[in-house]
């Protein structure tokens, strides 16, 4: 065996995004375009000798092949153990788990998340750092200097590994471990929730409930904790195992893409509590009897209850939520007299909050929700958060919010995506908005007067970095506030996100549709930033 210097040039645009770097499989199928990326990444670290690293992704199309690449290129890089998943799966959440508990350097985590997957899909890669979280926009910026430097890099001359066998290979000095990708995980939840009082609950012979897997990461994990550790009906864990293209849906927890999920819960003899998680395990979407869970309003109630739970009984340090994300979560901080924190969109931005104590729960609107136990959102983490609480506050997941309500008032609000937008208009529709910002407080649209308009930036609390241009916000004379902004994530032209949200504290009107509730608003952005002139869209393609 040998280690092979191999000459590259530089591909353009390995630039991360909200979440790593992202791409088209294609794309990543060039010969050097993952090499590059990961010589990069190490180059960034190094030196990479004598230490961990892990590595494990969602099981998209290309990811036994991208591991086969890394576990190479890191054994030539100097690494002297790598810790992989077995048959290459590792939920994000819990890579970062792993990544803390066995103190390694980082993590490569492979995956798209949402996005879809199969040979015409999406893939993506990203690196998480010694915290086990996400890598800060100062890393990820070296990350993308050596891209468009990088002319060589490094790897092994080996065969592959065996990925579906767990043990312990050697190569060329490195120890390769492939362990079980669920183990861990499922210790770290056994160790936060009270499993007997949420087994008995699963086991009672009335409660029914389903998680959907969406064929994506979780499966292996929804299995183990619910069924086997928990108790509940084989058969609970519905799309459980994992396929390389998703069964061809879309692994995006939300209405439009988990129908089958959202059927189970309505109609007829609905069930009782019903889940589902993305691509890579960090997104949830938690459902009650007939009754939708607002992603803004989870984080709200969680914070509210977090004495319920064995891992929060203690009380929370503060909460931290992204800027597009309504203020249930404000409400609540303040009623406990902690902090409630502000960031921009991306779960790197919790990192530093988490790392300091400052916050113990965190959330964003886009399904993410999570806390201190590890650096990333966790989609299994937050259905049995819900599940613990059901268990020991004995009521229906509908009723619990509605009393939060009651008792704060709630914040409508909803996400409006216009997907696959011409990139141009997009970009030419957010620069008008921006260059109108002093001019806007006074003006009336759609009867409402706007009081301040903004583009969000952010400077860190502990380490004093700054982030700018993180979507413009408009907030009216009414309370409501709308937040317009490009997404980071997506691999095909534009997608154009509108968030809105109103708070409403009238006992008689806590129970309206969002869409109804929001309408006034939704003309009021319309009118503003002209969405259907500049995408030529008359509706959006996705409502959450
Ligand atoms: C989206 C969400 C953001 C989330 C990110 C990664 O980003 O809006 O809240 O952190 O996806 O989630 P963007 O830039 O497309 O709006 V995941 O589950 O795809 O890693
Ligand atoms: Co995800």
């Amino acid at each position: 065996m040998a280690i092979k210097t191999i000459s590259t040039q530089v591909f353009e645009g390995q630039k991360p995004g909200t979440s790593g770097l992202r791409k088209k499989v294609k794309e990543f199928q060039r010969s050097g375009y993952l090499e590059n990326f990961v010589q990069a990444i190490f180059n960034t670290i190094a030196p990479c000798d004598g230490h961990t690293l892990v590595v494990g992704g969602d099981g998209r199309f290309f990811n036994r092949e991208a591991i086969q690449v890394i576990i190479r290129m890191a054994a030539a890089n100097g690494f002297s153990r790598l810790l992989v998943g077995q048959g290459g799966i590792l939920s994000t959440p819990a890579a970062s788990c792993i990544i803390r508990k066995h103190q390694a350097r980082g993590g490569i985590i492979l995956s798209a998340s949402h996005n879809p997957g199969g040979p015409d899909g999406d893939f993506g890669i990203k690196f998480n750092g010694d915290n086990g979280g996400p890598a800060p926009e100062s890393l990820t910026d070296s990350i993308y200097q050596q891209t468009l430097s990088i002319d060589h890099y490094l790897i092994e001359d080996a065969e592959d590994v065996n990925l579906d066998q767990l043990g312990a290979y050697s190569l060329a000095g490195t120890a390769i471990e492939i362990i079980d990708p669920v183990a861990d995980y499922a210790d770290l939840m056994a160790s936060l929730f009270d499993f007997e009082r949420m087994k008995a609950l699963l086991t009672n012979g009335k409660f029914r409930m389903c998680f959907d897997a969406m064929h994506a990461v979780t499966g292996p994990y929804a299995k183990e904790i619910f069924e086997r550790r928990l108790g509940a009906a084989e058969g609970t864990v519905i799309n459980g195992v994992p396929l390389e293209d998703f069964g061809g849906g879309h692994p995006d927890p939300n209405q439009v893409h988990a129908h089958e999920l959202v059927a189970l819960l309505n109609g007829d003899n609905p069930m009782d509590f019903g889940a589902a998680s993305d691509g890579d395990g960090d997104r949830n979407m938690v459902l009650g009897k007939g009754f939708y869970l607002n992603p803004c309003d989870s984080l709200a109630v969680m914070a509210a209850n977090a004495q319920y739970i064995p891992g929060y009984a203690e009380g929370i340090a503060g909460i931290a939520r992204s800027m597009p994300t309504s203020r249930a979560a404000d409400r609540v901080a303040k009623k406990l007299g902690i902090h409630c924190y502000e960031t921009p969109t991306g779960w790197k931005f919790f990192g530093n909050l988490l790392d300091a104590g400052k916050i113990t729960l965190c959330g964003e609107e886009s399904f993410g929700t999570g806390s201190d136990h590890v650096r990333e959102k966790d989609g299994m983490w937050a259905v049995l958060f819900w599940l613990n609480l059901i268990a020991v506050r004995n009521q229906p997941l509908g009723e619990i919010v509605k009393n939060h309500w009651t008792r704060y008032g709630r914040d409508y609000f909803t996400r409006h995506d216009y997907e696959a937008v011409n990139s141009e208009r997009a970009a030419d529709m957010i620069e008008r908005l921006r260059g109108q910002l002093p001019d806007l407080p006074g003006r009336e649209f759609a009867g409402l007067c706007i009081e301040s308009a903004d583009d969000f930036s952010y400077t860190d609390p502990i380490d004093g970095s700054e982030t700018c241009n993180q979507g413009v916000r408009i907030c009216f004379d009414n309370g409501g506030r709308v937040v317009f902004r490009l997404s980071g994530t997506g691999t095909e032209g534009a997608t154009l996100r509108v968030y809105f949200d109103q708070y409403q504290n009238d006992p008689t009107l806590l129970g309206q549709d969002p869409q109804k509730a929001l309408a006034t608003l939704m003309d009021a952005a319309d009118q503003v930033a002209g969405i259907i002139e500049y995408t030529g869209r008359e509706k959006p393609d996705v409502i959450t």
